[in-house]
């Protein structure tokens, strides 16, 4: 019988939220499922969506549509992204369906029959936003929510609890003996020293909202998201249903099982989801593996600073295996890593278009040029250098083959890159085009570029679970008909016929050209029509200009606009000789709160537009005058 591997991805909120960051995680589990696959595991890859919550109601209400449609929409559409992303997933659970549904109010009544689920009154501070209880000391200090930021609400009500307690020092003994439960370590560690504060029973029903799974006694509550969320897990394996041979081969009798999750959620998958599994006798078979974030420069991505980047917009530009191979190779598991597409074009042009790009292309150019795309195994080796490449090779396998089944996919590719770098420094070692010139050293010709396309297979073989395409490219490219992944080795080729007109898989970028592109990108976030009126704009006419003493930049302006004259100091002298302005009708933000710049009074700022190397230049009007409205 086959080897299983279960991997799960978080279920995703249906908010239409799918960024370059959350997609690392399905990327991610998309690398481990196909890892596994090409080793000859019998793989299950669930992924899918987190549909109910008061959020996702009141956003349904806002768009003037019922739940079922909005999570129905944002499902069909993140879908759709994973397929175009080549995420290999087998089934993709949302908690809206009567399968999950079904599962999770057994699970909710088994246990309550059981005495670990009871009734109880909450009372306490409660984020919308997050969908969290928290307790006075976890608050900031203004009360706003320690997560987001954003005001928590004060709630009192009827509901039913989680035994936590209960469950405490068993949790901790399982995490003791199993110390590759959580990985990496440090959130082990974060994990242990939460529970060793003493674990308080956990709110699981509220009766606040509709939107979500009755409890089936008691239906006036609901089963609050995470007893609902974690529930995915097993309900996609049919467990309490009439067919529960999944969840039998899967779960019980499973060989790998992988729970994949950002580190903000670590505790529900750390803490509640095994002692779930614990109360419902289920065994804890699986591991948990926590990364890091996707960051900008300017930190974490967010709607208000409006720096998200999704990643339909890198695949536009890029293509989908330069974003896969940057998330995938920039993560170190457990950290977080920054995205900016300055460094991201860095590393697709020294990755992709010089260390793999030229190491396909020269290869295959050589094998065609001296041998007309067709080469022998050697019958054994002609320069002294074989035997050390043939070790990097095999150590790279090794490697590899240890780090992708661990989850640390950055160790391995850097591992595979060092190869990649190897193999390009072998050929200027072995300079074939100077061996070429002798008919006597034909053989010895065969041999170096035999060397060079073993490595070219086996680099295209480790690379297949990160960038798929490209990897199915280069299999075509050197004639491998089929991804036969059971020749991980070296020399298990005996006979090459590559393609006679090699492909360029990545051409070189101009990174100025490139950012500049991204200018664009870097607008500001929306604001709405109420923001903006805010602004006080007005036509001001400027009545004296001087220069202020000991400053190159600054003017000092008289401004009339209307019956009023402010003094408005503005950094126009580069730009302005100081009597050119006078007479001209400029635009005036008139309500900006004064302020003093070197001692003179400001009362407002003068627009101006700037960029691409021009001097500043003020905003006029010609025809109207203080009395025109601006807008
Ligand atoms: O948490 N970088 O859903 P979600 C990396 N429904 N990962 C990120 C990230 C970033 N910038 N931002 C978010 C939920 N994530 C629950 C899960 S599972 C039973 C229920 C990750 O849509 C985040 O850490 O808010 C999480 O693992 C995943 O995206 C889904 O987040």
């Amino acid at each position: 019988m086959k080897k299983t591997c279960y991997v799960t991805t978080p279920i995703y909120y249906s908010s239409g939220n799918v960024h370059i960051g959350n997609s690392y995680t399905t990327i991610a589990c998309d690398v481990f499922a196909r890892f596994h696959r090409s080793l000859g595991y019998d793989t299950l890859f669930l992924t899918g969506m987190d549909e109910h919550g008061l959020k996702i109601e009141e956003a349904a209400t806002a768009a003037g549509k019922t739940p079922q449609q909005l999570v129905d929409e944002l499902a069909e559409t993140t879908e759709q992204l994973w397929k175009d992303m080549k995420i290999s997933y087998n089934d993709f659970i949302r908690t809206s369906e009567d399968r999950h549904i079904r599962v999770v109010q057994k699970i909710f009544n088994s246990l309550q029959e059981k005495g670990d689920i009871y009734l109880g009154t909450y009372e306490g501070d409660y984020c919308v936003s997050c969908e969290a209880f928290f307790t006075k000391t976890q608050l900031n200090e203004d009360g706003t929510c320690p997560d987001c930021g954003k005001p928590t609400r004060k709630v009192q009500e009827e509901c039913y609890f989680l035994r936590l307690s209960k469950y405490q020092n068993q949790l901790l003994k399982h995490i003791k003996t199993n110390p590759d439960f959580i990985q990496p370590e440090t959130r082990r560690n974060e994990v242990v020293s939460f529970i060793e504060r003493g674990l308080e029973d956990l709110a699981v029903s509220r009766t606040s909202f509709r939107w979500g799974i009755p409890v089936s006694a008691d239906s006036k509550h609901i089963i609050y998201v995470w007893i609902d969320a974690l529930s995915n897990y097993l309900s996609a394996l049919g467990y309490l249903s009439d067919n529960d041979s999944l969840y039998q081969k899967y779960w019980v009798n499973g060989e790998k099982i992988v729970h994949v999750v950002g580190k903000d959620i670590i505790r529900f998958h750390a803490v509640y989801w095994p002692i779930m599994l614990m109360a419902l006798n289920v065994p804890i078979r699986f591991k948990l593996y926590a990364h890091g974030w996707v960051l900008m420069k300017e930190g974490k991505m967010s709607k208000s600073v409006g720096n998200i980047i999704y990643p339909r917009e890198v695949i536009a530009r890029y293509g989908l295996d330069a974003l896969r191979l940057y998330l995938i190779k920039e993560m170190p598991l457990g950290n977080d890593c920054v995205f900016s597409y300055d460094r991201f074009i860095e590393k697709y042009n020294a990755d992709l278009a010089n260390d793999l790009g030229n190491l396909l292309n020269r290869t295959l150019t050589m094998i065609n040029k001296y041998f007309s795309g067709k080469l022998k195994k050697p019958e054994h080796n002609y320069y002294a250098g074989d035997p050390d490449l043939e070790n990097v090779i095999d150590k790279t396998i090794k490697k590899y083959l240890d780090s992708f089944a661990n989850f640390r996919f950055q160790t391995g590719l850097n591992e595979l890159w060092q190869l990649i770098n190897r193999t390009n420094k072998y050929i200027d070692e072995t300079t074939p085009w100077v061996v070429a010139k002798f008919d006597s050293r034909l053989a010895e010709l065969n041999s170096i570029l035999y060397h060079l396309y073993e490595s070219l297979r086996l680099t295209a073989i480790m690379l297949w679970p990160v960038i798929p395409d490209t990897a199915e490219t280069m299999f075509k490219e050197i004639g491998l008909s089929v991804q036969d992944f059971r020749y991980l080795h070296y020399g298990q080729t005996k006979s090459v016929q590559v393609a006679r007109e090699p492909k360029i898989l990545f051409k070189r970028l101009d990174i100025e050209e490139e950012l500049k592109k991204n200018q664009t990108a870097d607008l500001k976030s929306l604001i709405n029509i109420d923001d903006f009126n805010k602004l006080d704009l007005r036509v001001g006419e400027v009545i004296e200009a001087e220069k202020m003493a000991k400053s190159d930049k600054l003017l000092i302006l008289k401004i009339k606009i209307e019956s009023e004259v402010r003094q408005i100091v503005s950094g126009l002298a580069e730009s302005y000789p100081s009597e050119s302005l006078i007479g001209k009708k400029l635009i005036v933000v008139a309500n900006l709160k004064p302020v003093k710049i070197r001692g003179y009074l400001s009362e407002g700022m003068i627009l101006t537009a700037e960029g691409d190397n021009l001097p500043l230049e003020v905003l006029e009007v010609k025809k109207h005058n203080s009395y025109s409205k601006v807008n």
